[in-house]
């Protein structure tokens, strides 16, 4: 085992940063380890126009400390009804990068999400001509189908039609949780990408109730069971250029993780990159470590791979169990898997 990897420095293709105190507390530590990001746009009220994106960039760049070098790219929420003008003018002003589909009430602030892909074609077809990726929370809503199965159910129901009815849309599937994800994604290489995150390479669902419950392993897709979490395993350490990195951290105050309905979310911006290298080092895989997470994204987007360099260290984690947000009297509470991380920044 090699005691240092230098990598180009990585990007992060799908993260929550929020507004605010929570913003203030978070975009440090996404800008430490990526150059760019994606940021979602799951703000109440969600970011859907040109306008609100921009004035959006600005505060995460504010947010930001000057002596870090971070790029946000801005993604615009679909709604019913979408606006395909707004869609082709903001790609064309250089401001989105994506649009993202919530299928309406999936995951925190989805409620304005989209109810039927009727209500969005004109939008998409929109961005089939610009060239603009559509990002997908790729889970059903019907409260009959099991938690568990939403992903799935999602494939067949909802993301296949989509791909024929628009066959020129590029589409990455986030945050994939099943072997059935990792198959769809590898069943159409011209046209997908999928995103994975450290925290489902690193735990199954057992460790949700190992114990007790435990609200800083919930997140929305729920975890799946072990034989899922191999497979993205073998696919994010593939070095299958569909494949990239997505952490999704989605920071939440302790105190509204840790309480009767807890929110959905992880934040593990501080120790992603640290839990990754581990995943890799764990598949012998560490020499695909930097297609995954620092070439086949910007591959997938069009854009240039960065040119700095990060060098990991073969060395036990240190990281904060929790961040303070200023001024709110609040904390939130960082990722730590149960199983040894022994990378570090
Ligand atoms: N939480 N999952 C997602 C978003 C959030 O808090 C959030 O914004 C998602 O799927 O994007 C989740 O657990
Ligand atoms: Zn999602
Ligand atoms: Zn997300």
């Amino acid at each position: 085992m090699p005691s240092t990897l230098t990598i180009r420095r990585p990007d992060d293709w799908h993260v929550h940063l929020r507004d605010g105190p929570m913003l203030a507390a978070c975009a440090v530590h996404t800008a430490r380890q990526f150059a760019r990001a994606i940021i979602m746009p799951n703000l109440v009220p969600p970011v859907t126009k040109v306008a609100e994106a921009v004035a959006y960039r600005d505060r995460i760049r504010a947010a930001v400390p000057a002596d870090l070098k971070f790029e946000p790219l801005m993604t615009c929420y679909l709604t019913d009804g979408a606006d395909p003008a707004e869609l082709t003018r903001g790609k064309e002003e250089g401001v989105w990068v994506a649009a993202k589909l919530y299928p309406a009430h999936a995951t925190t602030n989805s409620a304005h999400g989209v109810t039927s892909m009727d209500r969005v074609a004109k939008g998409l077809e929109a961005m089939e001509k610009a060239g603009m990726p559509l990002l997908v929370h790729g889970e059903v809503t019907d409260p009959d189908v099991d938690l568990f199965d939403r992903e799935a159910v999602f494939l067949d129901k909802v993301l296949f039609p989509l791909l024929k009815r628009h066959p020129g849309l590029k589409i990455v599937l986030e945050h994939i949780t099943t072997r059935e994800g990792v198959a769809f994604v590898e069943a159409h290489p011209d046209r997908m990408g999928g995103t994975i995150t450290p925290h489902h390479l690193s735990y199954n669902r057992n460790a949700i109730f190992k114990g007790g419950i435990r609200p800083h392993f919930y997140c929305l897709p729920i975890a799946k069971r072990e034989e899922h979490r191999l497979a993205l395993r073998r696919a994010a350490t593939s070095g299958n250029p569909a494949f990239f990195l997505g952490t999704d951290t989605a920071p939440h105050s302790t105190d509204t993780k840790e309480c009767a309905c807890g929110c959905a979310g992880i934040f593990n911006a501080p120790v992603a990159m640290q839990v990754y290298a581990q995943v890799f080092a764990e598949e012998g895989k560490l020499d695909n470590l930097e297609a995954f997470a620092s070439l086949n994204g910007p591959r997938f987007y069009g854009l240039p791979a960065n040119e700095e360099r990060i060098t990991l260290r073969a060395a036990t984690l240190e990281a904060p169990e929790t961040v303070e947000v200023p001024g709110l009297s609040k904390t939130i509470t960082v990722f730590r898997p149960d199983t040894p991380v022994d990378w570090s920044f």
